[in-house]
């Protein structure tokens, strides 16, 4: 059932696939470590809540954004991680590298993640300023990592399932 979300943290908790079984690889953006630390804290408790081991969570760092396409690639490659969950914040500046930066990741984590027929959660926070990321990082609006995790969680199970069918 779908409802409006008054907050990006807000799910049901029974609703969430238990991921006891699952094996998760975060990798997270340094630029702008204090907000991508957050979220990176916010989807591994989420994770850890919801019954993923810790020694089937994966964290790795890139050193920005533009780079998580090729780190989620890797950790595909060469870890047996079911899913990814990218996590970065890119702040809009005076210049267009927002635009290059926000257009490379979207399209490179979708080619990441349909090339190895495996999920690539988009956990990237693309504000016009700090206030808006902080406010998305467990401020007013929640933490955009919870639902990363969430996200994760649901589309590995997804997979289990329909993988089963055949
Ligand atoms: N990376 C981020 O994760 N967030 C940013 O807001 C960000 N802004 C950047 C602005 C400029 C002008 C440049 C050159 C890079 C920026 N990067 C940012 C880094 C980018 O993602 C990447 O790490 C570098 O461009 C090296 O490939």
């Amino acid at each position: 059932m779908i409802t409006k979300k008054v907050n990006l943290s807000d799910y049901n908790a029974e609703e969430i696939p238990n991921g006891e079984d699952f094996k998760i690889g975060i990798v997270c953006a340094e630029w702008n470590a204090e907000i991508t630390n957050a979220l990176l804290e916010g989807a591994y408790d989420t994770l850890v809540a919801h019954g993923v081991k810790e020694s089937n969570i994966k964290v790795e760092h890139v050193p920005g954004s533009y780079e998580l396409s090729t780190g989620s690639d890797f950790m595909l490659t060469y870890t047996n991680v079911d899913a990814v969950i990218a996590i970065g914040c890119v702040i809009q500046g005076d210049t267009r590298h927002f635009d290059f930066i926000c257009e490379a990741v979207s399209q490179g984590l979708t080619n990441v993640s349909i090339n190895h027929h495996k999920p690539v959660i988009f956990t990237l926070l693309t504000t016009n300023d700090m206030q808006q990321a902080l406010d998305r990082c467990g401020g007013k609006h929640g933490n955009k990592g919870v639902e990363g995790a969430v996200t994760a969680l649901k589309m590995v199970a997804l997979k289990k399932k329909l993988s089963k069918l055949i």
